[in-house]
């Protein structure tokens, strides 16, 4: 008979849970341990993405305080953003009530999963009493010189009538993170976070990250971008000094082009005397993808600051504005983006460095050679190593000096929409940006006023029209609102003092549970929040306010739940619904489901057969435990038939490998284990009456070593077997002795393949043959081997063999 109802199961404990306080964080934390996962949009709908990423860290933090770790694990709303306003407009209602909505459906949904939370630390950054601090720090920050207003080309998004940062732009096209339209470049006044003070320090942090993906390290270490070369100028007659960029000084004897972006100063100077030149560069694509590069000869000529060599001036479209100086040496040998151009426009390609190893058959016609070497064709420097002659070149060439460069922009944190902290600016045109005192924050956001185009906080002028801090004379507020990465660039501090109304975390208690042990989220934010959350933290650390510098101590980005190999989507209805699932099987099937099929970091299909035998599992393990309680697997005192000893092993075995998967995040593999000890108590119960204290033992084992993946039915067997109080609370199970089972279990693996061998060698084939031949040697391994394996000759032969010595 089957007594196991998941509905009942699952809500009975989350309201005792919830009644106790169970996950409620300790204040006094003496074994702190951060669990946290990336705080989601609240976008309406929880989706499977969200409960894997959810579960991962639940396990975890449920492991954690079985072990008797102070866990903190909280949970909140990064609530601002375009999506919410974007709604409202939609259904002409308050980006506010439509996010509230949101925020309760979805707290409702994290909790029919079980996801133990400690809710008195939920953290909403749309709520004035959160985001008043995003407009404190901005003020910090703007007094440490690290805010700044300045104008400049800006990307603009059209659809979202929004710019964005550097960091929002993606793909070759140049698209907008959130919508994908391709964005244009506007020069406006815009505000700016001096991130770019920091890149140094959030370069080298990099290394010290060992606890995170090395594909995220790159992806950050690119995106800073340092480059260590030298800038040079080249005189143009007439135009005066125009300096380059370039990490190949080396390669100086090469160059045989000068190029200028089609912004560039100079470019702007040629093209003011020369109307022609104008309607060229016109035609030129500063968008272009950068597939074709063209250009345009201005006649001009660049004088070679070592050889004097004379060399032809062009406005390119591969030389972008906004990198080094706007302007390239052009080095076609070496350089493979100047081969392509030099090929497509004939200019001369001339090799100067040559493969140290002497290897001479290089055509430099077909292609760049871009490795360093020696130097060749570069007169009295030939035989020069490249690495010497950049430094010899620039100590030689008077105009040229040594320079970093790097690929990070600041931080652009002004938008133009509704849905975001209001910048704590009041601009009066006698004293000019005057930040809000801190007695006068927050800034609240005024009522929403839908407008199907441009800023909405432009029409409240309420809210503009205000008087001068400084002066009180009449002055306007800015109405440009923070990027929302403003607010996930702290929330993390925030959670260890929710609270607090006099400072934005208290610092004690952020020394304390920082950094975040074990961070979890997608690998869709291995730049941007990440990036912002790292220099937020260095940011304030040196401002005294939290003693760490790098946030988060392990990172993991979680794998995605595909749907026969692709992307669950909701508007092309290839999904499947949390709520469903859970109606039908319960929360504990769908965490046990993802959290066997595949470590946390690798993608994996839902399939239906996987959530039937995951809940055929979860089944089986409620009716072992209900069915001994009750009295219907009989049990003995029988104690020391070798089968007992040897299930008596396999738990302490268990618990020993199970232990090790938590600790190493390889909940799949600590899962394989827990289960397989089901399956070996039921054999145990199947073959003998089992002794009932090994037995016992055994399930008590069992259902603690999958209490943190299915937290419900776990407690609902732990009472069942008598304990008191809840399985969330209980000890983590050690194993009974200081055997080294891992060694022990290779023995066995070892001590199979030895038997097979013999049977190899000796070429038998009758099972009475092998028994007689190899059994009796291998007699204290037979166990083992019995149990493991079923399939093959010589593991039937070693069962019986088992069987027998019982
Ligand atoms: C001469 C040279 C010779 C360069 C050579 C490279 C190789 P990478 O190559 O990605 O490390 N550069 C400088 N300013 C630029 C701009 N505004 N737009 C586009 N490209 C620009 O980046 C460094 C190189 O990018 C620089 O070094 C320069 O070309 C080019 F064999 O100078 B090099
Ligand atoms: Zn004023």
């Amino acid at each position: 008979q089957d007594t196991y109802d998941h509905t009942a199961i699952e809500q009975t404990w989350q309201a005792r849970w919830d009644e106790a306080g169970v996950y409620r964080t300790p204040n006094d934390a003496t074994d702190p341990a951060y669990v946290l996962a990336m705080f989601p949009y609240p976008s309406g709908q929880l989706h499977m993405g969200h409960v894997r990423n959810y579960t991962i860290t639940d396990a975890y933090a449920r492991y954690l305080r079985m072990q008797g770790e102070d866990v903190l694990h909280p949970m909140g709303w990064d609530s601002f953003g375009m999506p919410a306003e974007n709604a409202a407009i939609e259904r002409e209602s308050d980006p506010r009530e439509w996010t509230m909505d949101c925020i309760d459906t979805m707290r409702d949904q994290m909790r029919s999963v079980g996801l133990g939370y400690d809710w008195e630390r939920e953290v909403t950054t749309c709520e004035p009493d959160y985001y008043r601090w995003n407009q404190w720090f901005f003020k910090q920050f703007y007094e440490d010189g690290l805010a700044e207003q300045k104008g400049g080309e800006v990307n603009w998004c059209p659809s979202c009538e929004t710019v964005l940062a550097n960091e929002q732009v993606e793909g070759e096209d140049e698209h907008c993170w959130r919508c994908g339209t391709p964005v244009e470049s506007r020069t406006l006044d815009q505000w700016f976070l001096s991130i770019t003070e920091y890149a140094d320090e959030l370069l080298d942090g990099i290394d010290d990250l060992d606890g995170w993906p090395d594909s995220v390290r790159g992806m950050q270490r690119n995106w800073i971008g340092r480059q260590e070369g030298a800038r040079v100028e080249f005189e143009i007659p007439g135009f005066g000094g125009c300096e380059a960029f370039t990490t190949r000084l080396d390669t100086v004897h090469g160059a045989t082009f000068f190029a200028l972006a089609p912004g560039h100063e100079v470019t702007q100077e040629l093209i003011a005397e020369n109307p022609e030149l104008e309607a060229q560069v016109e035609t030129l694509d500063p968008d272009a993808d950068g597939d074709e590069k063209r250009g345009v000869f201005t006649g001009e000529h660049a004088v070679n600051p070592l050889t004097g060599e004379e060399i032809p001036v062009y406005v390119a479209d591969f030389v972008l504005s906004d990198v080094g100086t706007g302007a390239l040496m052009g080095v076609p040998g070496h350089d493979e983006r100047d081969h392509e151009f030099a090929s497509e426009y004939d200019i001369e390609i001339r090799q100067v460095v040559a493969p140290a190893d002497g290897d001479g058959s290089l055509d430099i016609e077909d292609g760049a050679y871009t490795e360093d070497g020696v130097l060749v064709n570069s007169g009295e420097y030939d035989g020069l190593e490249s690495h010497a002659a950049r430094d010899r070149f620039v100590d030689t060439i008077e105009s040229a000096s040594h320079h970093t460069q790097y690929r990070l922009r600041d931080w652009l944190i002004s938008r133009q929409r509704y849905w975001g902290t209001p910048i704590p600016i009041v601009h009066c045109e006698e004293c000019g940006a005057v930040p809000v005192p801190d007695e006068d924050l927050p800034v609240e956001l005024p009522e929403f006023v839908p407008t199907p185009t441009g800023n909405p906080i432009e029409e409240v002028e309420s809210f503009v029209r205000t008087e001068c801090p400084e002066c009180g004379g009449p002055a306007e507020r800015e109405t440009d609102t923070m990027d929302t990465f403003m607010d996930s660039s702290w929330y993390f501090l925030r959670f260890v003092s929710p609270d607090l109304d006099d400072a934005p975390f208290d610092t004690d208690r952020a020394n304390d549970w920082m950094p975040v042990d074990r961070y979890v989220g997608g690998v869709e934010h291995a730049v941007l929040h990440l990036l912002y959350a790292r220099f937020f933290t260095r940011a304030i650390s040196d401002m005294g306010m939290v003693d760490v510098e790098e946030p988060f101590d392990n990172l993991t980005n979680h794998g995605m739940v595909l749907l026969e190999n692709r992307a669950m989507s909701k508007s092309q209805n290839h999904v499947v619904s949390p709520d469903e699932i859970i109606a039908e099987y319960g929360a504990d099937t769908a965490r046990l489901f993802m959290m066997s099929v595949a470590g946390p970091e690798t993608d994996f299909n839902w399939t239906d057969r996987g959530v039937r035998s995951n809940n055929e599992f979860v089944r089986r393990l409620h009716g072992t435990v209900t069915e001994f309680v009750e009295g219907t697997t009989e049990t003995a005192e029988a104690g020391e038939r070798p089968i007992d000893e040897y299930v008596a092993r396999e738990v302490d075995a268990t618990v020993a490998a199970a232990t090790t998967g938590y600790d190493g995040f390889r909940f799949d593999e600590a899962l394989r284990e827990a289960r397989a000890l089901v399956t070996l108590l039921r054999q145990y119960r199947e073959r003998v009456t089992p002794d009932a204290s090994t037995f016992e033992r055994g399930l008590r084992v069992a259902v603690r070593l999958l209490a943190p993946v299915v937290p419900h039915v776990a407690e609902e067997c732990w009472e069942a077997l008598g304990e008191d109080g809840f399985v969330a609370e209980a000890d983590w199970p050690v194993a009974g002795s200081d055997v080294d089972y891992a060694a022990e279990r290779r023995l066995v693996e070892n001590t199979r393949e030895d038997v097979r061998h013999i049977v190899d060698v000796a070429d038998i084939e009758d099972p009475e043959e092998i028994e007689v031949v190899v059994a009796p040697a291998w007699k204290h391994r037979a166990l083992d081997i019995a149990i493991e394996a079923d399939d093959d000759v010589v593991g039937s032969v070693m069962r019986d063999e088992a069987l027998r010595t019982r």
